[in-house]
């Protein structure tokens, strides 16, 4: 009978205290007065928290009712204050909102003005390639001693390869004779110098001939490729220039043949010629049942190995190197080779890429 008592008493006065913090939520006008409120009913010294701390003065029956009705309470009113400050919160953004204004009288971004070579862009979609087929960026200087450029490469002083690439000289430094590099291949021997195999790099860079003609202009790209293990063969070396040229020319099932050639840093060597037709000036690439040659290639010749320290017996692999302006001009019907050069903005705005272009187009589907 006392428990009761005890309890409707308690019931009655907690009905009083809802309906009051119910009103006074509902009736708050911020988040600082629900605060207020919190703090007041739920907070260490609120009106809720210490009616929790008389429990303990209630016998078992009546504190396990009054305990219930307590919890009710709190999270009736919890729930009611979260609910009332996001109702304010979002008046709070609708009103800032209203009085927010844009400044539209600012004058625009200028557009984007500049474009990107198409020599960048094409280095980009190189890179872009080989390094999904696990080929890592290698670079060096564009000044390099004789040694480098032609006798670590298997090509003696006598040899007419020599006179074949129309070197510029350039004064010695000390002992060494120095010349503008007139292929990218010095890097790769710089590279097996430095590094022991597994290698798998390729070199672009600017290289310099002392020619100039329609096909020819003293300073032109190269990309060259390396690759040096204990089992890379020939077959590799196919298989990897398909992919390549496939990748490159967005042409999946652009046919390649390999022709013997003959280069002194590789034996056997080859030069790779990929399908196309033409039809006067009109060239096409594609299985047509014409060829093209494109670059050149070959297993790393014995002496180009044991020249940078690396034990033929043991290791071996393939390389090849294509002209970067050639590729270029197929890929996007660029006709004049001399115009790459020129500085003019009228042909860089045509042939040009913007900076978001992606880096090979090719690969935009796969
Ligand atoms: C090392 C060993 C071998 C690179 C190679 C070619 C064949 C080649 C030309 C293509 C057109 C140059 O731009 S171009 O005139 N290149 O045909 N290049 S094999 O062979 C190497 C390179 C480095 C240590």
């Amino acid at each position: 009978m006392a428990d009761a008592a005890q309890a409707m008493e308690s019931s009655d006065d907690l009905d009083g205290l809802k309906q009051g913090l119910m009103a006074a939520v509902a009736a708050a006008a911020n988040v600082a007065v629900l605060d207020e409120i919190r703090v007041g009913a739920l907070g260490k010294k609120g009106r809720i928290t210490e009616m929790m701390k008389t429990l303990g003065t209630l016998t078992p029956d009546a504190r396990k009712e009054r305990g219930a009705a307590l919890n009710v309470l709190k999270n009736e009113i919890a729930d009611a204050i979260d609910a009332r400050q996001k109702i304010l919160a979002e008046a709070a953004l609708t009103e800032k909102l209203a009085h927010e204004s844009i400044d539209i009288t600012l004058s625009p971004r200028p557009a984007a003005e500049g474009r990107v070579h198409p020599i960048s862009q094409t280095i980009d979609e190189i890179v872009t390639i080989f390094a999904s087929m696990g080929f890592e960026v290698a670079k060096g200087p564009d000044i390099e001693s004789e040694y480098y450029n032609f006798e670590a490469l298997n090509i003696p002083s006598a040899h007419p390869a020599r006179d074949m690439q129309s070197t510029f000289f350039l004064p010695a430094q000390g002992a060494d004779k120095m010349v503008l590099r007139t292929q990218t291949s010095p890097v790769q021997i710089h590279t097996m110098m430095n590094r022991k195999p597994p290698i798998r790099i390729i070199a672009p860079g600017r290289t310099y001939r002392c020619d100039y003609d329609q096909t020819h202009t003293p300073m032109f790209h190269q990309v060259e490729g390396l690759v040096i293990d204990e089992h890379t063969h020939m077959g590799h070396l196919k298989g990897c220039l398909l992919d390549f040229l496939r990748a490159f020319f967005g042409i999946a099932d652009l046919p390649i043949r390999f022709r013997p050639s003959y280069f002194p840093f590789t034996e056997p060597s080859a030069e790779v010629d990929i399908g196309c037709s033409r039809k006067g000036h009109e060239l096409k690439l594609g299985n047509y049942g014409d060829w093209l040659e494109i670059l050149g290639c070959g297993m790393v010749h014995p002496n180009v190995l044991k020249n940078c320290g690396i034990d033929p017996d043991k290791y071996q692999g393939f390389a090849f190197g294509m002209g970067i302006e050639r590729i270029a001009m197929l890929k996007y019907g660029i006709p004049d080779l001399r115009t790459f050069f020129e500085a003019d903005l009228r042909w860089l705005k045509h042939y040009g890429f913007l900076p978001i272009d992606i880096p090979n187009p090719a690969l935009k589907n796969g």
